[in-house]
């Protein structure tokens, strides 16, 4: 646009006129609906323009946003990147143009001069903790363990998986008999849930479900009480994300454990672009946000009031 013209003519852009594409992922989980509203957000906080693109989950379209995103000429652009794989050439039309890219909640395996920074959590380490969770509190029995994994290719279902097996070393008794992608959603988790429990004795032989979000685990959940079992006794159920509907699982008695991922991955992204753009010194190449496990323990009750209407 013209004002932007006018800024990149006369210096680099202030905050007034900042534009900033986001290509998001799609609204898959409820953790990413959250994502969305919280970026929106903190672009009207800081007298952004937020070019927002929703993906519906395909990586063609992200591509496709992201050569708009250059052919309009933003200041930058933030990628949640749906796998971590294919994005090396439309990266490097953004570094042509001279427009710096953030990642957001994902990582991508590209060359790491093809992206300013990565906004995202640790993810070996929420998947360990989850693990190591399930270890300390399902006793010394043989512990028979469904996955239900994220998207497959994308950095958390590859990392979260990872770190959970790392819990697991040693620990005999531990052992994963079924692993599946549920894709992210209550409806696929609950689908794949379904045919796990078939499979193992209608669930008779399961004592936990790992899901790599709450979403899957919510739909997993669905899915025991529909076997006739009791989800949080009968099998233990862990995942990762702290959405509202997870603690109303744990109050319920349903749920046993999850790993709390902030929404708020673009306060921390505008904030390091702000700085870039003023002295174009590069930032760390991770910006790392804080994992917390949340159980029962915890006054889920409070905590769901305290998280619904954060745009999940
Ligand atoms: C993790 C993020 C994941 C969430 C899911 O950083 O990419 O994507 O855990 C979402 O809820 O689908």
């Amino acid at each position: 646009s013209a004002t932007v013209l006018a800024a990149c003519m006369f210096g680099s852009a202030s905050a007034a006129e900042l534009v900033v594409g986001f290509s998001q992922i799609g609204s898959e989980s409820g953790w990413r609906a959250a994502e969305t509203t919280v970026t929106k957000q903190e672009a009207e906080k800081r007298g952004v323009d937020l070019k927002f693109s929703d993906a519906q989950q395909k990586q063609e379209n992200q591509i496709k946003a992201l050569r708009s995103f250059v052919a309009q000429g933003v200041n930058a652009i933030f990628l949640a990147p749906v796998v971590e794989t294919g994005w090396d050439d439309v990266l490097k039309e953004a570094k042509e143009a001279e427009i710096p890219v953030i990642l957001l909640d994902r990582t991508i395996k590209a060359p790491d001069d093809l992206y300013l920074t990565a906004v995202t959590s640790d993810q070996v380490h929420e998947g360990k903790v989850a693990g190591e969770w399930l270890v300390k509190n399902a006793g010394d029995k043989k512990c028979n363990i469904v996955e239900l994994q994220g998207t497959t290719g994308s950095s958390p279902a590859i990392a979260r998986k990872k770190g959970f097996e790392e819990a697991l070393a040693g620990h005999e008794n531990f052992k994963i008999v079924r692993s599946q992608t549920g894709d992210f959603t209550r409806s696929k988790g609950k689908e794949v849930m379904e045919s796990f429990l078939k499979a193992e004795n209608g669930g008779k032989d399961i004592c936990a479900l790992y899901a790599h979000n709450d979403d899957m685990a919510v739909g997993g959940i669905q899915a025991i009480k529909e076997a006739g079992l009791k989800p949080g006794k009968d099998i233990l159920v862990v995942s990762i994300d702290a959405v509202p509907d997870i603690f109303q699982a744990m109050a319920a008695g349903e749920a046993n454990a999850t790993v709390e991922l902030t929404p708020n991955m673009a306060g921390p992204a505008f904030d390091v672009l702000d700085a870039y753009l003023k002295d174009k010194k590069e930032p760390p190449k991770w910006i790392q946000t804080e994992s917390k496990l949340y159980t029962p323990a915890d006054d889920p009750m409070k905590v769901y009031e305290a998280k619904k209407g954060l745009g999940y």
